[in-house]
């Protein structure tokens, strides 16, 4: 079985999504910065030393999950918008769709949102963890359209001793009855900074740690905007936390209609409820 492929950050969005079509899976080196991702760390360490550790079975005895990074560090956005795992995500996700009102077609594209957000430290003497796909939170079938484009960024190098993610390369195609054998899986070997982009349903899991070192993944994933976010983000962020990113994040967080009409509130777009403290009153101007 032949590893996945690895490309260097000078690598296109659209070479990242070629290899994605094929493999389900591509390693892109250097998605961010060390200097990002040691102010991310900077910020989510203390989070992350307070964190329990999982249950026996799928989250893992000598696992620690520590979530909502968009609340613990603003650091955390350039891991959202990193232009290859965006640029993949919006490929994959935003769609035409075309339906018929007063006889007349409409074409609308849909939008894309962050789902999930998880530091996954798997501690010196965790078991390799069961091979999976992400998206059945979402009830997919298989083969079938993508509902999320996730990344597992390498807070640490990532090593086949240490508990590198294994993914089964092109296994996204395969049906909803073939079963993954765990001989089939690769280790996703790559560097701090690196990242593993996949697709919601190529089998992958986490590697059992035989090292004397905790190995950390920071998983960010990017869903169908008129799909449930995994992780509830509305819930999760404070006010006063997504006031302070940019537009753009506000949006990927769920403060944005995705077109043509879900999430609305009081038939506004969603990001009213941000720039107004009392909404309700703008409800005479309909969104549509
Ligand atoms: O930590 C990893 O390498 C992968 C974990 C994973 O796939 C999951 O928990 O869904
Ligand atoms: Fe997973």
């Amino acid at each position: 079985m032949r590893g996945l492929v690895t490309l260097p950050s000078s690598a296109s969005v659209a070479d990242v999504c070629t290899v994605l079509d094929e493999d389900g899976g591509v390693i892109v080196e250097d998605m961010v910065s060390q200097e990002v991702m040691d102010a991310l760390w900077h910020d989510l360490a203390p989070f992350l030393d307070q964190t329990p550790f999982g249950e026996p079975g799928f989250s893992g005895p000598l696992t620690r999950r520590c979530c909502a990074l968009m609340a613990k560090s603003l650091h955390a956005a350039a891991f959202l918008t990193q232009p290859h795992f965006y640029g993949a995500a919006r490929y994959f996700l935003e769609e035409d769709y075309k339906f018929l009102l007063a006889e007349k077609t409409v074409t609308t594209t849909s939008s894309v949102q962050l789902s999930v957000t998880q530091a996954i430290q798997i501690w010196p003497g965790e078991a390799e963890q069961v091979l999976h796909r992400d998206d059945h939170l979402h009830h997919r079938h298989h083969p079938g359209p993508d509902s999320q484009i996730q990344t597992l960024f390498a807070a640490c190098d990532f090593t086949e001793e240490n508990g590198a993610t294994r993914v089964i390369p092109g296994s996204h195609l395969w049906d909803d009855e073939r079963i993954p054998r765990p001989e089939d899986a690769v280790p996703v070997v790559m560097k701090r900074g690196a990242g593993l982009i996949y697709r919601g349903g190529t089998y992958h899991c986490g590697g059992a740690n035989r090292s004397d070192a905790p190995r950390t993944a920071l998983a960010f994933s990017i869903a169908r905007g008129y799909l449930r976010q995994e992780e509830n983000q509305y819930l999760v962020v404070p006010r006063e936390t997504v006031m302070k990113y940019p537009r753009e994040v506000r949006d990927l967080l769920g403060y944005k209609v995705c077109e043509p009409f879900c999430g609305w509130v009081e038939m506004q777009d969603t990001s009213i409820v941000l720039e107004q403290d009392d909404f309700t009153v703008a409800a005479a101007r309909n969104l549509f």
